[in-house]
């Protein structure tokens, strides 16, 4: 299933031999196109191409992963009640719901503001005015992070941009360039630094001869010293956070290296998730940026603080929503509550109840399988953790930010800009 995810192609009706690839082609269309029908086409054109291979080996998979865990010690229900069990607490999927309604009226405004600025763009006729998005207009191809739209909704337009990829472009930055800033400030932060093999090992761009699952990672070898990132890496700041994300997995595995097996893990799967996006909040503010050399100027006024909230929340507040909903399907589909034959109509009742969003063109159900089509799925990754990181890391700043002295608001803070006196008084605070 990983394989044809992986390997998936959309060819062009008018020139079958030229066919996009999901990384790079496909996610750079749904960024960037703004024509209606061109985006609906790399729409669905992934979910045809993919969608459909998998729809008949997924349930299969679906039974002997619940065989396993059932023979396995202690034996688990199913295997959603195994994946649940890794965050020891009973009532785990009652704290969900209640953080979900704690943060779902932010998105739900979010969702209305998009909303309004899309039906500017793409016209009245092509979205309501309160009911739920076509879900190939908002910059991603699962609608989970609308970054890619900023230039749509942007509160204040013409303050100094806080996308800083056409800068990196324009400053010959490379990939190699991102990796190295990472793991400064890894450094910086006083973590350990990418042993020598990491670098050695790992593939950081797209080869050039082969296909090879593009979709990050990052590998703990478990013999204390063979850590590594799989990535094709492209010059960009979304890349620049991705890099900060597998790198923060790494720093993971390098701290708990010396613990027995059983203890090199996190406090819980969605600690492991937020350690580098964590760092990647301080690291995306505009001052911290200005550190870097990837912004000339920082802003310091209400409207340019405005911008950068909202850049912050495409990218936050839009993915809880998909987070949250990913792994419901999914436990409904281990414990036998969704079955093969709506698959798909539960999949978009999830996705039209929580994230408010539509799919552009009609759904089969005997052929569609959307959840396929996000890499997950297919490769059998659980999902619940980046929902419990998206609040997590948030909680994490915070806690960092006020013990390195930051004072005013939160999203002003880099961690790693303690002035010298704050450090000294903070070490004297240790001491
Ligand atoms: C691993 N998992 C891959 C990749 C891709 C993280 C992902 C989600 C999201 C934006 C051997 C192995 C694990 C690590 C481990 C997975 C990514 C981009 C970032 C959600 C999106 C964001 C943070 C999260 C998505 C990962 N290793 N992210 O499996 O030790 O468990 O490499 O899939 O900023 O939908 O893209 O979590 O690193
Ligand atoms: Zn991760």
């Amino acid at each position: 299933m990983r394989l044809i995810y992986s390997t998936g192609k959309v060819c062009e009706y008018h020139n079958p031999s030229s066919c996009l690839s999901l990384n790079p082609d496909l996610s750079d269309c749904l960024a960037s196109e703004r024509d209606y029908d061109r985006l609906r086409f790399c729409w669905e054109g992934w979910r045809d191409a993919v969608g459909r291979k998998l729809k008949d080996k997924y349930p299969r998979f679906v039974e002997l992963s619940n065989q396993a865990v059932h023979q396995g010690v202690p034996n688990w229900a199913d295997t959603g009640a195994y994946w649940r069990s890794w965050y020891e607490t009973a009532d785990f999927q009652e704290q969900l719901e209640n953080l979900y309604n704690q943060l779902s009226p932010l998105y739900n405004t979010l969702h209305a503001y998009v909303r309004k600025k899309l039906r500017e763009q793409y016209g009245q006729d092509k979205i309501s005015a309160n009911g739920p998005i076509p879900a190939h207009l908002l910059g991603n191809m699962w609608s989970q992070s609308w970054s890619n739209i900023y230039d749509l909704v942007e509160p204040y337009p013409g303050k100094t941009s806080i996308d800083v990829t056409s800068k990196m472009l324009s400053d010959g930055w490379t990939v190699d360039r991102m990796f190295r800033i990472s793991d400064d400030f890894f450094k910086e932060m006083g973590l350990t630094e990418m042993p020598q093999n990491f670098w050695d090992n790992s593939m950081f761009v797209k080869p050039a001869d082969r296909e090879v699952v593009c979709h990050p990672s990052a590998w703990d070898f478990y013999n204390a010293h063979d850590v590594r990132i799989k990535m094709c890496s492209n010059v960009s700041m979304q890349d620049l956070v991705t890099i900060h994300h597998e790198m923060g997995h790494i720093e993971y595995y390098l701290q708990y290296k010396h613990q027995p097996v059983p203890f090199r893990r996190g406090g819980n799967p969605g600690f492991h998730e937020a350690v580098g996006d964590l760092l990647a909040l301080s690291v995306s503010t505009p001052t911290h940026l200005q550190t870097i050399g990837l912004l000339d100027t920082v802003e310091n006024d209400n409207e340019s603080d405005i911008n950068f909230l909202m850049s912050m929340a495409l990218d936050k507040i839009s993915f809880l929503p998909f987070g949250y909903l990913m792994d419901q399907w999914r436990w409904g589909v281990f414990n036998g509550s969704i079955t093969p034959e709506t698959y798909n109509q539960e999949w978009w009742k999830l996705r039209t109840r929580y994230q408010g969003i539509v799919p552009p063109v009609p759904r089969n159900n005997d052929k569609d399988f959307d959840p396929g089509c996000k890499y997950h799925v297919p490769a059998n990754h659980p999902y619940m953790r980046y929902f419990v990181s998206y609040v997590l890391q948030f909680q994490f700043h915070k806690a960092l930010c006020e013990t390195s002295g930051h004072i005013g608001p939160l999203h002003k803070c880099d961690i790693s800009a303690g002035t010298e006196a704050q450090k000294a008084a903070a070490g004297e605070k240790l001491a």
